[in-house]
């Protein structure tokens, strides 16, 4: 019985790429209130009071904190609405957007 020779595969693998996630990072100011923001978190980003406040405390305190991970478009759209809706109100606030590694 002869061996079965195979050659080389040079099949190229489809490479199944994920979308890359964006941050969407909240950043702190001196002039927003603290109940402005855990509203904004709770209405922009589904948050309970207590995780709100958290990622509020924190961004605070640190100066900036991330508040969750979305695709691209996802990401901008809701940075962009959260800032707005700040700035309505004559706010600083500032949700901006970064690609993760
Ligand atoms: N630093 C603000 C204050 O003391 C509250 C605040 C927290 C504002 C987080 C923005 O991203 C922010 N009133």
């Amino acid at each position: 019985m002869g061996k079965i020779v195979t050659k080389p595969s040079t099949k190229a693998k489809p490479k199944l790429e994920r979308p890359k996630l964006h941050k969407v990072i909240l950043v702190n100011d001196d002039f927003t209130p603290r109940e402005f923001v855990v509203m904004i978190l709770k209405a922009e980003f589904r948050m309970t009071e207590e995780q709100a406040y958290k990622v509020m405390l924190t961004a605070h305190q640190r100066g900036v904190c991330v508040v969750a991970v979305f695709t691209k478009d996802v990401a901008e759209t809701k940075a962009t609405r959260a800032t707005d809706a700040g700035r309505v109100k004559g706010y600083p606030l500032l949700f901006t957007t970064e690609p993760e590694e």
